[in-house]
Order: C-alpha cells, then sequence, then structure tokens
C-alpha cells in the first residue's frame, strides 16, 4: 500500500467513492513537425484527468488528439466539454471500482466520444490501482508480459531526415522497426520516399506504412504493389474509414497484411471488418474503444476472427502511454508489439518518470495503478490559459 495512504484510518482508506473529476487541456510541444495525410502537429494536445476519491487518492488519465478533430471527431476543447457537463456528474458518488457500471453511466450520459470515456476510465484504474497497491493490469487479468516491441514513427516527410533520424534510434537500440507516414504528399512523391528509406535501412529495419486512408481504390492497388517489391510488412488504413469493402478487395490481392486503425472503433466495426474480410492486423487504442476495458472488448473480437493484434496510439504522453501499457499487457497475444513512441516526441513528458525505453521495447512500469505520478509543476506549466 502506497505511504501515504497507510496514515489514513482503514474504513476511510476502502472508500472508493468519486469525488471530484478534473479536466485540463495541455499543449505539449513536439521534437519536431509531425505530418499526417490530414494534419500537421508541432504540439499534442491533451486532456489530463484528475479524479479523486473519497479516500483521498488521485487517479491520472489522459486523452490525446492530432491537431483538433482531424483525426477523429473529438478535440481536446470537445473532450473537456463532455467529461465536464456529461461525464463527471454521471461518476460523482458513484464508486471507481465498479468500472462496468462507470461504462454504462457514460455510455448513458454521451453517445461515442470515447476519448473522454477512455481518459477518465484511465483515471479510475490508476485510483484504484493506487488505493489497492495494485497495477492496473491486475485488475484487467493481469500482465503476461512486462514489456514490448516498440515501434518509432518517421513523419518529418523529408527521407534525408528521416533515415537519418531511423539511423540514430537504431544507433542507440531504441527502436528498430518503423512507421512511416504517408498520404500527405501524392502517391509518387511518397513511393520515392519510401524507395529511399527501404534502400537505406535493408536489413536492418523493419518498415511499416499507414496512409491515414489517404487513398482511393486504384492508388491503393498499384502502391501496394511497389511497398511489397520494397519489402514493406505491414500497410495501415490506406482507404477511408467507411471503405471496408474496397480495403477487402485491396487486401485479397496484396501479399502485405492490410491494418485497420480508423475503420475499428467499437467491437461492432471490428466484427464488420472480421466479417468482410477487410484487415489481417488491428491497431488497438483506448481513444477509439473508450477505455481499457472496451480495448479488451475489441482485442476479443479480433482474435476470436483470427485478426492479429497491434498496440496503437495517438502520439499519447507517459500517462496515455501507461494506460495502453497496463491493458497491452494482458493480452495475451501481441504479435506486432506496438507504437507508444510518443513520450519521446515531446519536448518534456508529464510525469515525474518518464517511461523506460531500452533494447527496442518499452518497459511496464512497476508501480500500482497506472505506474506513473503526474508531474504537478508541468501540468500547470503546459495547461492552456
Ligand atoms: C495513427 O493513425 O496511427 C500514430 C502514430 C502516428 O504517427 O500517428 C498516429 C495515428
Ligand atoms: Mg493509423
Amino acid at each position: 500500500m502506497p505511504d501515504t495512504l497507510l496514515a489514513i484510518p482503514a474504513d476511510l482508506r476502502r472508500d472508493l467513492t468519486i469525488g471530484t473529476i478534473r479536466a485540463t487541456i495541455v499543449d505539449v510541444p513536439t521534437v519536431r513537425q509531425h505530418k499526417l495525410s490530414s494534419t500537421s502537429v508541432t504540439a499534442q494536445n491533451y486532456v489530463i484527468v484528475q479524479v479523486r476519491l473519497a479516500n483521498g487518492v488521485e487517479g491520472i488519465g489522459e486523452a490525446a488528439t492530432l491537431g483538433g478533430p482531424r483525426w477523429s471527431e473529438e478535440s481536446v476543447e470537445s473532450i473537456k466539454a463532455t467529461i465536464d457537463t456529461y461525464l463527471a456528474p454521471a461518476l460523482i458518488d458513484t464508486q471507481a471500482d465498479h468500472f462496468e457500471s462507470a461504462r454504462v453511466r457514460m455510455n448513458a450520459a454521451a453517445k461515442r466520444n470515447n476519448a473522454a470515456k477512455g481518459a477518465v476510465e484511465s483515471a479510475l484504474f490508476d485510483a484504484v490501482g493506487k488505493t489497492l497497491n495494485l497495477p492496473a493490469s491486475a485488475l484487467l487479468g493481469g500482465a503476461v508480459r512486462a514489456a514490448i516491441p516498440v515501434l518509432w514513427t518517421l513523419a518529418s516527410g523529408d527521407p534525408a531526415q528521416e533515415i537519418e533520424e531511423a539511423e540514430r534510434k537504431l544507433q542507440a537500440s531504441l527502436h528498430n522497426t518503423f512507421k512511416v507516414k504517408i498520404g500527405a504528399q501524392s502517391p509518387t512523391a511518397d513511393m520515392a520516399r519510401m524507395t529511399k528509406l527501404a534502400r537505406a535501412l535493408e536489413g536492418r529495419a523493419t518498415l511499416i506504412v499507414d496512409a491515414n486512408q489517404a487513398w482511393d481504390e486504384t492508388t491503393a492497388l498499384r502502391c501496394v504493389r511497389v511497398l511489397a517489391d520494397l519489402g514493406i510488412s505491414l500497410i495501415e488504413q490506406p482507404l477511408p474509414a467507411w471503405n471496408n469493402v474496397a480495403m477487402a478487395r485491396v487486401s485479397a490481392r496484396s501479399s502485405v497484411p492490410l491494418m485497420a486503425d480508423e475503420s475499428v472503433f467499437t467491437p461492432h466495426d471490428m466484427l464488420d471488418v472480421a466479417r468482410q474480410a477487410a484487415a489481417e492486423v488491428v491497431s488497438l487504442k483506448i481513444v477509439k474503444h473508450g477505455g481499457l476495458i472496451g480495448t479488451k472488448a475489441v482485442a476479443a473480437v479480433a482474435e476470436a476472427a483470427g485478426i492479429s493484434l497491434y498496440g496503437g496510439c495517438l502520439l499519447e504522453s507517459s500517462v496515455g502511454a501507461a494506460a495502453h501499457l497496463q491493458v497491452f499487457a494482458t493480452l495475451s497475444d501481441l504479435p506486432w508489439g506496438c507504437e507508444h513512441f510518443g513520450p519521446q516526441i515531446l519536448t518534456e513528458d508529464l510525469v515525474t518518470e518518464p517511461l523506460r525505453f531500452a533494447d527496442f521495447h518499452i518497459h511496464l512500469p512497476t508501480g500500482p495503478g497506472l505506474g506513473i505520478t503526474l508531474d504537478a509543476d508541468k501540468l500547470r506549466r503546459f495547461a492552456r490559459g
């Protein structure tokens, strides 16, 4: 049990009633510009959620967005408003350890808004875990791994800079798999860029790409052949999220597996992708699935359909990354590893002790709850306004 709790009388210590829920918007600069098909970011925007229980314990959660409501429909402004106006009133005075009941209440209070719900639920797991002196993974069935292979994303759009950045990551034994963000430039320019990267890193690194829905079917069919010849291992969301039918046609003609990202938010979406054979792999993210429990629900549907799991991100700080690690650690098979490089792309992290990256892996923190401690000074410093 954490030292601070030992000073509290046992009956009060056990009181897991939710007292307050606070949502703070923060903007943290990135070390370089990160370009996607739909947007480009030089600062990451988060909503940090602080849930205080009647026993005095505070739990932390985070919702990440990529440059406003461009990657999905939620923005930090909408996330904060949803939490303040709808989710917090639905949960105050209820029991923090009744996670399923909290999901029911949040779903009744607001449709979708999955990033907002995910941040609140993460904070509940953190608060309850800290109270019980258990990692959140133990509350989710228990961890089956303590470290996860972690890739780095190349997204400046300049192949010379990207090769140099990849070399530095390889040299430091931090990352040997790289995800390249494509779709911001023309397919021809992107294929030329991928050719340069594949040649420069041949035999020393694994490359995957994420087109973030940028292509139509004919472009995708043309490009998957080029990418296959270059030895690219995985192609993420080449087509619009709504077009599972065309994803299935491209998948059937591609020797490189396709990964669903923006097309899978709910377990129902996952079932649709499986039924239509639209992808062989799925990227799991708390912001899409509405929390840690929702992430496990989507993973269960994928596993039942023989679709492989990949630990996705939205450039979370160590707060959001830790929540993902807690749930990813409990998945029986995570063959594609994860991409929680977010803490390293920020000029400064939001926790007192950042997550550990070593030997091409990100390591699960060992403390209770999410295993991280929010840096109150940084929260104040990066808080908007
Ligand atoms: C996405 O679409 O996967 C994750 C890494 C990155 O660079 O962008 C995000 C979102
Ligand atoms: Mg993606």
